[in-house]
């Protein structure tokens, strides 16, 4: 189905046609939903939207990962307005350019926005983040003060969320830049490599590759942060590939990681936790995941890298790696045995896409009191390869998942964030503006229906 401009139509039989896609047959069940929702585009032609917030006035600010620029958005209107161009952003096809913005707890007096972007140093490429003050009068960000710079940024795996905590510190999420994968396996993967007290008085941030970092609101590392092998640095957990989405509820800290072939992962965050990457993917269950350390492969560069795991090639079972700061998934998509078909033919060249993954890429918070009863209490996450949201109840004390996954608003898009509007009663969702990804029917596309969108999805029912 395509979401046409101003266009509004019912999702219910949408909805209810989930659960004939036999894709995830060895997978938890996702079940159908009956609340009624219409969907309705606000706006399109953004230049591959990345990151949104709810910013003053009611307004929505989005950073244009690849316009280099942050705007703001009228959702009742789709009035637009240009906050701030930037020029030193260094943009790619997928990972690289404007990432996430964050109000300042602040903002209200301070007015400072905070933002990070990758950007080039003669042959380096980096990413830093920056403050800018918002001026009310002209409607720009003004007045850029660098407050963290030279974290190693890549083409692919940058993570790049960024939001305060009600610690009132600032987390960012890091990938490993997919070294170990693809056109990068004999790079050595270095999420579990951690900095040297030399390294962070150099401040040589090579050892931040693969964590979630922790800083103060000018940049230094709070004196609370975890002492991780003897050495306090901004790291604030370790062992992550991709994480893109980090939400705070209450004072529990989630975040969502994009997983290789299976076992995405929704974690909950404590300070010096391990998450496992990449020694272990999901659960360590030895299941259809073994880790390769390609760099240390005789010849690395002259085997075929999109061979899944072979045989030949020395693998580590998960649960040989045994570590008292593990911290497994509160919720995996998906965890599926090693006899899981990764070559289903009707993928084509796009095998990847029927990998028992979802490409998580955001998160948000359906809060206990909101007005949809069904969803109180719930983590929504948003897919790139399946252009729905996935509803995860939490338990009453929200430190587990519990029940079953729910889909809504399968598109043949790429939901870059999902946010819940102030009165619970509309998800937005903003989309890439290119990629591949899993049609209506459970094929393979790389058209997407709305590129560049801002989605809303309206709840009407009582
Ligand atoms: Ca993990
Ligand atoms: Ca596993």
């Amino acid at each position: 189905m395509q979401v046409k401009r101003n266009q509004i139509f019912c999702l219910c039989l949408l909805i209810a046609s989930m659960a004939a896609n036999s894709l995830w047959a060895q997978t938890p069940k996702e079940i159908p939903t009956a609340e009624p929702f219409t969907g309705r585009v606000v706006l399109d032609g953004l230049e591959s939207p990345w990151g949104m917030i709810w910013g003053p006035e009611g307004k929505l600010w989005i950073t244009e990962r690849q316009g280099k620029s942050v705007v703001s958005v009228d959702p009742a209107t789709a009035e637009k307005t240009v906050l701030l161009q930037i020029d030193e952003v260094f943009t790619g096809p997928q990972h690289e350019g404007i990432l996430g913005l964050a109000l300042a707890p602040n903002f209200a007096s301070s007015g400072l926005l905070y933002l990070t972007y990758t950007y080039k140093d003669g042959d380096k490429e980096l990413q830093k983040i920056v403050t800018y003050k918002y001026d009310p009068n002209n409607k720009k960000l003004t007045d850029p003060k660098e407050i963290f710079a030279g974290l190693p940024a890549w083409s692919d795996h940058n993570g790049g969320r960024l939001i305060f905590g009600p610690d009132g510190k600032l987390y960012l999420s890091k990938g490993e830049l997919g070294s170990n994968q693809g056109a990068n396996r004999c790079k050595p993967n270095e999420a579990q490599r951690l900095p040297t007290a030399d390294e962070v008085a150099k401040k040589d941030w090579s050892g931040y590759l693969g964590k979630v970092l922790r800083l103060n609101p000018d940049g230094s590392i709070p004196d609370d942060n975890p002492t991780i092998a003897g050495v306090k640095s901004h790291v604030f957990t370790v062992g992550h590939r991709n994480p893109q989405g980090l939400k705070f509820v209450g004072d529990k800290l989630f975040s969502v990681e994009q997983g290789p072939s299976t076992d995405d992962e929704l974690n909950l965050l404590v300070s010096g936790g391990n998450y496992g990457w990449p020694l272990i993917a999901g659960y360590p269950d030895d299941q259809a995941y073994a880790y390769i350390n390609w760099s240390a492969v005789d010849g690395c560069e002259k085997i075929d890298g999109s061979v899944y795991l072979p045989p030949d090639q020395p693998s580590e079972k998960e649960t040989k790696w045994n570590r008292q700061d593990y911290q497994e998934p509160i919720r995996t998509f998906y965890t599926v045995p090693s006899f899981y078909n990764f070559q289903d033919a009707k993928f084509g060249q796009l095998a990847y896409l029927g990998w028992a993954t979802i490409a998580p890429a955001s998160l948000d918070y359906y809060p206990a009191d909101g007005p949809i009863k069904a969803w109180q209490n719930s983590i929504l996450i948003s897919s790139l390869k399946n252009g729905a949201i996935y509803r995860v109840p939490l338990s009453a004390d929200q430190k587990q998942a519990q029940g079953d996954i729910v889909k809504y608003f399968h598109t043949r898009n790429r939901y870059r964030q999902v946010l819940v509007s102030q009165d619970g009663k509309t998800i937005y969702v903003i989309t890439d503006k290119a990629g591949n990804m899993l049609d209506e029917n459970g094929l393979p596309s790389q058209e997407p229906a709305n590129p560049g969108a801002l989605l809303a999805f309206e709840y009407q029912g009582q």
